[in-house]
């Protein structure tokens, strides 16, 4: 139950108390004159405030935290610039369905709509990627307002924003009901007719695929038993690794330019597809022909992405239950058998590997993570590459989490995410997974890790160009511009900081690298020089695709890069 509101609590202490019964136990941001109350509140109470150098950093770690957690955090900033420079780690934590409190604190009332320094629209800003986005106008309403806040972020996931004016954090209201933030574990399935309608589908001739996406999450067992019983593949979408591939005979990987042979068909040549809590947005790789139902918990998203047959609400958990004794169990397992060979093949294939002591491919690093990590590790990666080799080859094996930014698709996420969830579990093993652009983006806060006693473990991705930007230049047929990075030695830089840093050139040092890294017991730096020329290989290359590879090729030796096809070719096709 609520704490009544005891006479001499402002409204800083009731929005702190608030938060903090609604589970928050930590907030991210940086102090400054409209929030120095509210700071001075938490101060004063149980919540801990994570002091960061750069507001995005605080967005994507509150986001992290409750990424992997599923429990509310939230973050806190001044007015203005201190605000404004939240909205990209915002964005990202909202479009994750990370349920985060954002107090955005703004200039006093009085000052409103006379063009006061500092004053920014921050109801026009957030309102767009929130759940919720209002201003506390009265402070007799603070308590109702933040359990509004934490209700929404909770059972909506996303980022709730309220907006807080800098004169009303002191003020002491009179009394307050006892609001609170309640919490819902509804059972959700589609009608009778509905039910029959998809077993109907199901029951038909043909080859079923099962395309899985996040709403799988907490559902894994309820959609292997309806795989079984169907001979189906089951495809994942990239939000969906966690809770899919782990311990799964019957997993077949992604679709999509991350996506491998075998995934790629599952989804693309079947004739029936169930898609599970899957919003996968890239339409040229759903079946053009077949058969397909869609089963999802919000309506908004039936149809979205692609045309289907019928489309179903409900949560995936109890509709894939509903439907287990209504599907008829298949026999014949040859489309599950051959989309799995595909698969396997497929997945050695890209574990690319070299004889070449000087030449280390970015997947060869991910793989002595993937072997040295603890079994219950929780990566983080950076948009670029680095998130396509975490996807690939990181195992998830049920107790793993994995964190890349897909939804928003930016850069610099890795490490500042980690940081929330290191917060949150200090003792469990946290590795991000960073590019040399991605860390170079928000580097100053290398010094929160330092600071905040972080022990992260850091792997610089280090091939010296946005390489993941550099290969779509390349693919569409134009040459490459402006990817070029002129990098510090990583690791001397977080040496100077006081953290370990060490660096590695040579692929005889590299398990031993990764195993001293994860033997440290406070934070560490690791960075790699990786092969520049890295194909990330669509699983189905268009015909377009090879002739605009050609075409660069043809480009770049008209210009004098005649080193550049080589080693394109060398470091992919002839040194494995
Ligand atoms: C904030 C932001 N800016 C730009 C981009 C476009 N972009 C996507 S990946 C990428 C390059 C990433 O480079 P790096 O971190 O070095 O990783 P690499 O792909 O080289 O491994 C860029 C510029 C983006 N997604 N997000
Ligand atoms: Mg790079």
């Amino acid at each position: 139950m609520a704490l009544t509101t005891s006479s001499s609590a402002s409204v800083s202490d009731i929005i702190v108390d608030s938060l903090l019964e609604a589970g928050a136990k930590r907030c991210y941001g940086i102090v400054g004159d409209t929030i120095n109350h509210f700071t001075d509140a938490i101060r004063r109470s149980e919540m801990e405030w994570v002091h960061v150098r750069h507001e995005e950093v605080a967005g994507f770690a509150a986001g992290g935290e409750s990424f992997i957690s599923g429990e509310l955090s939230c973050c806190a900033g001044t007015c203005g610039p201190g605000s404004t420079h939240f909205l990209n780690g915002l964005i990202e934590s909202h479009r994750n369905g990370a349920p985060v409190v954002f107090i955005a604190s703004q200039i006093d009332t009085a000052e409103m709509g006379v063009g006061f320094p500092q004053d920014v629209d921050q109801k026009a800003l957030y309102s767009q990627y929130s759940v919720f986005c209002e201003y506390l106008t009265n402070p007799e309403n603070a308590r109702r307002m933040v359990a509004i806040a934490a209700q929404k972020a909770l059972a909506e996931g996303g980022v709730a924003v309220l907006i807080v004016p800098g004169d009303l954090f002191t003020q002491k209201p009179k009394g307050s009901l006892p609001w609170r933030a309640h919490r819902f574990m509804p059972v959700i399935r589609p009608g009778e007719q509905e039910l029959a309608a998809v077993a109907e589908a199901l029951n038909a001739r043909g080859k079923v695929s099962i395309y899985a996406g996040i709403g799988c999450q907490h559902a894994q067992e309820e959609v292997l038993a309806l795989a079984r019983r169907l001979k189906a593949p089951v495809a994942w979408t990239s939000r969906a690794k966690d809770f899919i591939e782990p311990n799964n005979e019957l997993e077949v990987g992604m679709t999509g330019v991350f996506g491998l042979q075998g995934g790629y068909e599952a989804v693309a040549e079947c004739d029936t597809l169930l898609l599970l809590g899957c919003s996968f947005a890239w339409t040229q790789f759903y079946p053009d022909k077949a058969t397909v139902i869609q089963v999802d918990l919000d309506p908004g998203k039936i149809g979205i992405r692609h045309p289907v047959d019928l489309g179903v609400v409900g949560s995936v958990k109890d509709t894939c239950a509903a439907l287990l004794t209504r599907v008829d169990p298949r026999n014949d397992s040859a489309w599950l058998d051959s989309c799995r060979k595909k698969y396997l093949e497929a997945r050695d294939d890209a574990a690319v590997t070299s004889d070449d002591e000087r030449l280390i491919h970015p997947q060869e690093l991910t793989l002595a993570l993937d072997r040295h990590a603890s079994e219950d590790a929780v990566f983080t990666a950076d948009g670029g590459s680095p998130m396509v080799w975490c996807l690939r080859h990181i195992r998830a094996n049920g107790k793993r989490r994995t964190l890349p930014s897909l939804m928003h698709g930016t850069m610099a996420n890795a490490y500042p995410q980690a940081i929330g969830i290191q917060k949150a579990y200090p003792q469990r093993q946290v590795i991000a997974m960073c590019g040399d652009g991605g860390l170079a983006m928000l580097m100053g806060d290398l010094l929160t890790l330092k600071q905040e006693k972080i022990p992260l473990k850091i792997v610089i991705f280090n091939n010296s160009t946005l390489g993941f930007v550099e290969l779509e230049q390349k693919v569409e047929g134009i040459l490459d511009t402006y990817t070029e990075l002129e990098n510090p030695d990583f690791s001397l830089l977080a040496q100077s900081m006081g953290l370990w840093g060490r660096r590695v050139e040579e692929k005889h040092e590299l398990d031993e690298a990764v195993q001293s890294l994860l033997a440290q017991d406070g934070l560490g730096v690791l960075e790699v020089k990786v092969n520049r020329m890295e194909l990330v290989m669509p699983p189905h290359v268009e015909a377009g695709q090879v002739a605009s590879t050609a075409l660069y090729s043809a480009k770049a030796v008209l210009n004098g890069r005649m080193d550049d096809v080589v080693d394109l070719v060398r470091n992919n096709f002839t040194k494995r």
